[in-house]
C-alpha cells in the first residue's frame, strides 16, 4: 500500500552542530508511536545516529531517513548533521523535504551553520520552523531565542507553543493553537500528555493566539476582513490560513522545547500533521528537459512515475541503496523505468522505508514520497529514474565545492588499489568527498569540505579495509614561462661510421597570452627542411615544453617559431629533428628570461563580522588581494579576494581555528601568475629536493 501524497509530510530536521536535532527526533518517533523506547545520544542507540562513525564520536554524520505515522499520516523527517564539514548531507535532506525544521539552542541563540542554513532555505523558499530546543537547560529563554532569530534574520517567529517555565523549572508547553497545555513527562521514556492550560498562563496564551490569527489571516483579504471584523478566526480557518502563509514564507512558526526530555514533541507533531503542507502544496521540482531547457514539474500523483536519486550508501549487509524522492506518480515493487542519464532500463525490487539502519518494505512509494530501492547497481546519487514517454531530468543537488585537499597514498604501497577503490566507493556515498589523479604532481588527491569529514572517511577505509593511508599537503602544480623573445639555434650530429644522424633548427621563441599554452610557427623559406620532419620538431618541442628548465614544471604560453634549418640528404630523420627541436627549444626558453607560474585562486570567505579583521589581515599575510567585501545579513560579511593556491594548502584548517569553527570558504581556480624572488627560489629549491628524492626511489 501507498501513503497518497496528501497523507505525506517530509521534514528535514537541521541545525548547527550539538542543537539536539538527533535527540529531539528520537523523541518524535517516539511519541508517534514509532518506536517503543526512545535512545540517548550518548548510548548510541538513537534511530539516526546508527553509522559506527557516528556511535564512535556521538554526532550525526550522514543523513539518515525515519518516519512516523501520526492520525494516517506519514511524517518523514530526514536528520542531517550540524558541522559544516557534512554540508551535503543537508543539501540532499533540503531536496526531498519539502519542509525544514531548524534548531537553535535556547541557551546560545542562533549559531553559524544554522545562518548559512537559513541562506539555502530563503534561496529555495524552502517552508520552515523554529524548534528552541534544550530550553531545560539554566540560562536557555525561549523569548531571547525568538528576539535573536527576528534580529539575524529579520522575520517574526509565530509562536505555536510556549514554555511553561525554563530551566531548571521547565514544566511543559503550552500549544497555543489547539489551547491544550502538555507537562512535562517525569522522565524521557514517558509521553507527553495533553491537559488544561493553567489559570496563571491564560493571559498570556490570548496574547499569543491573537498573533496566531494575525499570521493566518496575512495574505489573505477574507480571513483579514473575518479577523479584524470578529477579532478571531475558527480552527478551520486557522489552520488553512496558516498552511497558506508557510507555504507563501509569510509565517515561521515556533515551537518550544527540549527533545531530550521530551518537551514540546507532541505539539509539534500535531502540527506537522494538520497545518504543515503536503508535497502537492510545494514548490515544483526544477528539471530539464530532453533539450537542456529549464522546466518545472510539480509533485503529481496523476502522472507516469518519476523519482530522484538523492543519494547513495554502501552498507555493510544490505548492498547499495538507492534514496529517491518521488516526484510524479507512483513507484511500485518490480516497476522498469529508465535511467534518463544513460537510457539504460533498470528494473526495480522491492521497495522500501527506514527507520534509521532498519529497512521495512514499503509497498509502492506515491508522488511525494522518498524511499530506498536496494541493489540497484547502477544508479547513482543525481539519477533521475522515470516512466515517462519524454522523460526529464531533475536538477542535481547544488552542493559547495570541496575546498580542502589532501595528497594520499596507500602506506603499503601493494595496497594502492585498494586504496583508490575504497576512495572511489566514498566519493560515490557523499559527493563532498573527491578523489582524482594529478597528472601534473603524480599525486592521488583527495577533496572534502574539511579535516573532520576526511578524517572520517579514512577511518572508515581503516576500520573496514584494515589498509592504512598516509596523507600531506598536496603539490601545487607550478608551471613555467618566458618573458620577453629569444632564440637559439641547435645542431644534432653524430655521423662517426655507419648510418648518422643529422638535423639543425634555429628557434625564436616569444610570450604568448596566459592560457594560450603552445603556439607553433613555421616559418621557413625554401626547402632548407622539409615539410616530413616538421612534425618530428613539433614532438621536439612538446618533449621539452613537458619539462621547464628552472624547476621541470610544464612550460606553458611560449609561441615557437622555427625559422631556418638544416637537413642531411641521407643522415636526417624525424627522431634527429625531434632531438634538435628539443634542445633548440631549451636553449632559447633559457635565454628568454623564463619564469615560474604560480596558481591564483578566487576565495570567497564567509566570516562573522567580529573576526573580519583577524581574517583580512591573515589574508595579506597570504599574499592575497582583496577585490571585495559584502555584509550578507546575520552578522555574516562575505570577503572576496585572489590569493595565490601555494598559501591556501591549510586554509581549511586555519580559517577554523582564526574562528573558532564558525568560518567557511568557496574556492576556484582563475589563473597564473609569476613569482620571482625569494618564492621562486623556495620553489626551486624544493623541487630540486624531490627530483633527488624521486631518483632515489627509483
Ligand atoms: N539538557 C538537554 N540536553 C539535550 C537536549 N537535547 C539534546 N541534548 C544533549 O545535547 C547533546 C547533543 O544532542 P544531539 O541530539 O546529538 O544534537 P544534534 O547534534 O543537534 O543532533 C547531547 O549530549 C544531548 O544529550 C535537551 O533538550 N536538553
Ligand atoms: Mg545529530
Amino acid at each position: 500500500m501507498a501513503y497518497s501524497t496528501d497523507l505525506i509530510r517530509n521534514v528535514a530536521i537541521a541545525g548547527h552542530g550539538g542543537t539536539g536535532k538527533t535527540s529531539l527526533l528520537e523523541h518524535l518517533l517516539f511519541q508517534g508511536g514509532a518506536i517503543g523506547k526512545p535512545e540517548t545520544v550518548e548510548s548510541g542507540k538513537t534511530v539516526s545516529d546508527y553509522g559506527d562513525d557516528e556511535i564512535a564520536r556521538k554526532i550525526s554524520v550522514h543523513a539518515a531517513l525515519s518516519h512516523v505515522t501520526v492520525k494516517d499520516v506519514k511524517i518523514n523527517f530526514i536528520d542531517t548533521p550540524g558541522s559544516s564539514d557534512f554540508v551535503g548531507e543537508v543539501v540532499l535532506a533540503l531536496k526531498a523535504c519539502e519542509s525544514a525544521l531548524v534548531l537553535v539552542d535556547g541557551k546560545s541563540g542562533v549559531q553559524m551553520e544554522t545562518i548559512k542554513l537559513w541562506r539555502s532555505l530563503e534561496a529555495r523558499k524552502q517552508p520552515r520552523a523554529f524548534f528552541v530546543s534544550r530550553l531545560d537547560e539554566e540560562r536557555a529563554s525561549y523569548a531571547k531565542s525568538l528576539e535573536d532569530i527576528h534580529e539575524k534574520f529579520k522575520v517574526n517567529p509565530v509562536a505555536i507553543t510556549i514554555p511553561m517555565g525554563e530551566g531548571s523549572g521547565l514544566k511543559g508547553v503550552v500549544d497555543i493553537l489547539n489551547q491544550i497545555a502538555y507537562t512535562a513527562p517525569s522522565s524521557h521514556d514517558q509521553k507527553e500528555v495533553a491537559g488544561p492550560i493553567p489559570a496563571d498562563m491564560q493571559a498570556i496564551v490570548a496574547e499569543y493566539r491573537a498573533k496566531l490569527y494575525e499570521a493566518a489571516a496575512d495574505g489573505d483579504d477574507e480571513l483579514m476582513e473575518k479577523y479584524l471584523g470578529e477579532g478571531e478566526l475558527s480552527q478551520e480557518e486557522t489552520l488553512r490560513g496558516l498552511g497558506e502563509s508557510i507555504v507563501a514564507g509569510s509565517c515561521v512558526p515556533a515551537f518550544a522545547g527540549a527533545g531530550a526530555r521530551n518537551v514540546g514533541t507532541a505539539a509539534l507533531l500535531d502540527f506537522i500533521v494538520s497545518v504543515v503542507p503536503s508535497p502537492k502544496h510545494a514548490h515544483p521540482v526544477p528539471a530539464k528537459d530532453a533539450a537542456h531547457a529549464a522546466v518545472e514539474v510539480p509533485i503529481d500523483p496523476s502522472k507516469p512515475a518519476s523519482a530522484l536519486v538523492v543519494k547513495t550508501q554502501i552498507d555493510q549487509f544490505s548492498g547499495r541503496l538507492s534514496f529517491v524522492k518521488v516526484v510524479t506518480g507512483t513507484l511500485a515493487p518490480d516497476m522498469e523505468v529508465v535511467n534518463v542519464r544513460d537510457s539504460r532500463k533498470e528494473k526495480l525490487g522491492k521497495l522500501y522505508t527506514a527507520q534509521g539502519k532498519k529497512l521495512e518494505e514499503a509497498g509502492s512509494l506515491a508522488a511525494g514520497d522518498i524511499g530506498i530501492i536496494v541493489k540497484a547497481l547502477d544508479l547513482k546519487t543525481n539519477d533521475t529514474i522515470s516512466t515517462w514517454d519524454k522523460p526529464v531530468a531533475y536538477d542535481k543537488l547544488k552542493l559547495a565545492t570541496p575546498v580542502h585537499t589532501l595528497a594520499i597514498s596507500a602506506a603499503n604501497k601493494k595496497e594502492e588499489d585498494k586504496l583508490n577503490e575504497s576512495l572511489l566507493k566514498a566519493a560515490e556515498e557523499d559527493l563532498t568527498f573527491q578523489v582524482h589523479f594529478n597528472a601534473e604532481t603524480k599525486e592521488t588527491v583527495i577533496a572534502g569540505m574539511g579535516e573532520l569529514q576526511i578524517n572520517m572517511v579514512l577511518d572508515k577505509i581503516k576500520n573496514a579495509q584494515k589498509i592504512v593511508a598516509e596523507t600531506r599537503v598536496p603539490r601545487v602544480a607550478y608551471r613555467e614561462t618566458i618573458t620577453k623573445k629569444a632564440g637559439a639555434e641547435y645542431t644534432h650530429k653524430k655521423q662517426t661510421g655507419g648510418h648518422g644522424q643529422y638535423a639543425r633548427v634555429v628557434f625564436e621563441v616569444e610570450p604568448v597570452e596566459r592560457g594560450v599554452g603552445y603556439v607553433f610557427d613555421n616559418k621557413l623559406f625554401g626547402q632548407s627542411v622539409s615539410k616530413g620532419f616538421i612534425p618530428g620538431i613539433e614532438k621536439g618541442i612538446h618533449q621539452a615544453m613537458e619539462n621547464g628548465i628552472v624547476a621541470g614544471y610544464p612550460v606553458v604560453d611560449v609561441k615557437t617559431a622555427i625559422t631556418d634549418g638544416k637537413e642531411h640528404p641521407v643522415d636526417s630523420s624525424e627522431m634527429a629533428f625531434k632531438i634538435a627541436s628539443r634542445g633548440a627549444f631549451r636553449e632559447a626558453t633559457k635565454n628568454a628570461s623564463p619564469v615560474l607560474l604560480e596558481p591564483i585562486m578566487n576565495l570567497r570567505v564567509f566570516v562573522e563580522e567580529k573576526n573580519l579583521g583577524d581574517v583580512m589581515s591573515d589574508l595579506s599575510g597570504r599574499r592575497g588581494r582583496i577585490s571585495g567585501q559584502n555584509p550578507l545579513g546575520g552578522g555574516i560579511v562575505e570577503i572576496d579576494a585572489q590569493v595565490p593556491q601555494a598559501e591556501l594548502l591549510r586554509y581549511a584548517i586555519d580559517l577554523r581555528s582564526m574562528t573558532s569553527g564558525t568560518g567557511s570558504f568557496e574556492v576556484d581556480f582563475d589563473h597564473y601568475a609569476p613569482i620571482t624572488g625569494k618564492i621562486a627560489e623556495d620553489v626551486i629549491k624544493a623541487a630540486a629536493a624531490f627530483r633527488t628524492h624521486e631518483e632515489e626511489e627509483e
